[in-house]
């Protein structure tokens, strides 16, 4: 068979997902049939130079299309320049993921960004291009190699709602050209900004108030919803849907095999609403992930959309579009129930948002972290609060006050990004230790507390890794690293303290995670337990449901994973006392001699409970049902 019949297949597989989605956007436009022949043009050109190794990667994930889901798979989350501090360094620490078994590595500020500020790399310049500080196109190349041969994926930003002020076509547009002038929104005064605004919330009230800017060269107003240097680009124009294509396709025939698509919920504008996950952006990724499906099927996108839970769901595609949207999406409220219930002793509350959550289709996965590079926004529903008798605004504010540690008995050392006077809200700042009380107790030489956070943290990692997702580590909070010290010494980044919780890779920290006695040590020994007993537990691979079972232990957090094999139920305590599970919740289950497949032992039911120590974390099956 040739090549040729390959894509043809392809394409006729997926032809249906990418026509609807663009006639959808683009359809009423008198160019419609021209631009789709361009598109599809474009994906051919793109598959007759595909490299082998990565047709062959194309064929093996044809046949395994949900690689992503496995149960073996681990994410890791790293700016290049803190990691590696470059892509040659970042090949020299193949070993360090290999340890910890990562199969996917999202590299962040890797594409060329503008210099000075740069929203952490996400104001850029050549989509295509590796910023020159990091290295060449040929060291990306040879890494992707390297990092293919240990069968680890490589994720990159493709920043699709906003490229930097000085990026050619922002230039060519400020300098008058129409061409480009239509890649953005331009306005000649201010009617049409002040209309927009009266319905827009502001993303960076702080250091980025509104969301327009004006333009000296062009004496216009541009949009810009982030930074003044983001340009948002225009996507009612065909032409930018072409250009990002082409991105992609340069770049998956680079190697690279996820696309984490940032900000997308922007992405369409629309007069008199909050210009945030409209429908047409759902068609637009759709159409998207099908020009990927069709000409490059090894690569996989990841929508990166923090918003409500029923706009969150329609990013995997809801109705006609199930299952054909992104493949991979960040659950912000798993992240932030943890937060939440660690810092009241109280799961009530995740317990019911999370039981409400939408169903999601099969061939998905949850992006399950912790924190990741981005401050924590608390993302709790006033309803969801209501329900539970708890004031959202209260909530939320003791929550601000929790992790920026103004509450008494909180060891958090978070700091606060972007207070609002208007809406009193505080998002929070921090590295996973400052966050849980490790780095406050290291500090005072609390050997109690020490231990108790170090739990807290396990506790964590065994939620990301047993909730049935892609579990996202971000980089260094394997071994617990504090908070950067010296964050604002980079004037590039004093205005942003989101560098707070990005520090640098502490190698000599990284080297004692082999004395079982350190901090380090039992971090990374529970995280690799964790990792381990996962690989194993096939009930976790992502295709699988996860039901939040409703106890009504308001100490504990348990869901269940059923599956062909046995049903496997997750019990986390978020408290630091010892909590007591009626055993009559797991045999409602099927798990009648619970085994737990994390601590690798039977759990003993006493009087009708089992006990569970502070801050425990069991994956529990059928012991019968094992052997
Ligand atoms: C994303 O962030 C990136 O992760 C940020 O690092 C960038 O600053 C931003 O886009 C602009 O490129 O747009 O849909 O707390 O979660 O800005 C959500 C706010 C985003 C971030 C939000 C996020």
């Amino acid at each position: 068979m040739r090549d040729r019949d390959l894509f043809t297949l392809r394409l006729a597989h997926r032809f249906d997902q990418l026509y609807e989605a663009l006639q959808a956007v683009y359809g009423t436009r008198a160019d419609f049939d021209a631009v789709l022949q361009r598109v599809i043009v474009r994906l051919a050109e793109a598959h007759v130079a595909r490299p082998e190794p990565l047709r062959l990667l194309d064929i093996e994930r044809d046949l395994s299309p949900g690689w992503f889901q496995k149960e073996s798979m681990l994410g890791y989350v790293a700016y290049v320049e803190r990691f590696g501090p470059d892509l040659t360094g970042v090949t020299e620490q193949l070993d360090y993921l290999d340890e910890l078994g990562v199969g996917y590595l999202h590299l962040m500020k890797l594409m060329h960004a503008r210099a000075g500020e740069n929203d952490g790399g996400y104001a850029i310049v050549d989509y295509t291009g590796v910023d020159p500080a990091l290295g060449t196109t040929e060291d990306l190349v040879a890494l992707c190699d390297a990092l293919r041969s240990r069968g680890i994926a490589l994720c990159v930003d493709l920043v699709l709602n906003h490229c930097a002020q000085e990026h050619p076509w922002a230039l060519a547009a400020s300098a008058g050209d129409a061409r480009y002038r239509d890649y953005f929104h331009f306005f000649p005064d201010r009617t049409l900004p002040d209309a927009y605004e009266a319905t827009l919330p502001e993303v960076f009230p702080d250091f980025a108030p509104g969301n327009f800017t004006f333009d000296e060269t062009s004496g216009h107003w541009v949009w810009t919803t982030f930074n003044r240097y983001q340009w948002d680009l225009n996507w009612s124009n065909p032409e930018v849907f072409l250009e990002i294509v082409q991105v992609m396709m340069t770049l998956a025939n680079l190697g690279v095999e996820v696309f984490r698509l940032d900000a997308v919920a922007f992405m369409w504008k629309r007069m008199g609403t909050d210009s945030q996950n409209q429908e047409e952006v759902y068609d637009l990724l759709q159409a998207l992930r099908a020009c990927s499906a069709i000409a490059t099927p090894a690569v996989a996108h990841k929508a990166e959309a923090i918003v409500s839970p029923d706009d969150l769901i329609r990013y995997f595609g809801v109705g006609k579009r199930h299952g054909k949207v992104a493949n991979i999406a960040y659950h912000n409220s798993l992240m932030v129930q943890y937060w939440s219930s660690l810092a009241s002793g109280d799961t009530t509350l995740m317990t019911h948002a999370l039981a409400e959550f939408p169903r999601t289709p099969d061939s998905i996965a949850w992006g399950t972290y912790i924190r990741c590079h981005d401050d924590i926004g608390w993302a709790i529903a006033d309803d969801d609060a209501t329900a539970v008798g708890l004031n959202g605004q209260a909530h939320r504010v003791f929550l601000s006050d929790w992790y920026a540690g103004l509450f008494p008995g909180s060891d958090a050392l978070g700091g606060v990004f972007q207070y609002n006077p208007d809406t009193n809200d505080r998002r929070i700042n921090g590295s996973f230790a400052a966050l849980a009380g490790l780095q406050a107790a290291r500090e005072r030489g609390d050997e109690a507390a020490i231990d108790l956070a170090i739990e807290r943290m396990l506790l964590g990692n065994a939620l990301i890794c047993g909730f049935g997702g892609l579990p996202l580590l971000y980089m260094g909070d394997e071994i617990g690293l504090p908070n950067d010290a010296h964050w604002q010494e980079d004037p590039a980044h004093a205005g942003d303290s989101r560098w707070m919780h990005r520090p640098m890779m502490d190698r000599a920290a990284a080297q004692r995670r082999h004395d079982p006695s350190s901090v380090e040590g039992r971090l990374f020994d529970g995280l690799l337990q964790i990792v381990t007993a996962r690989r194993t537990t096939p009930q976790l691979n992502a295709r699988y449901d996860t039901d939040v079972l409703r106890t009504g232990h308001p100490r504990l957090f348990t869901i269940a994973h059923r599956h062909p094999l046995g049903t496997l139920i997750g019990v986390y305590n978020f408290t630091a006392g010892t909590q007591w599970l009626r055993a009559g919740v797991l045999a409602d289950e099927g798990v009648h001699r619970p085994l737990d497949r994390l601590g690798g032992s039977l759990l003993p039911v006493v009087d009708d409970h089992v006990e569970l120590g502070p801050y425990a974390r069991c994956w529990l099956v059928d012991a019968s049902a094992e052997s």
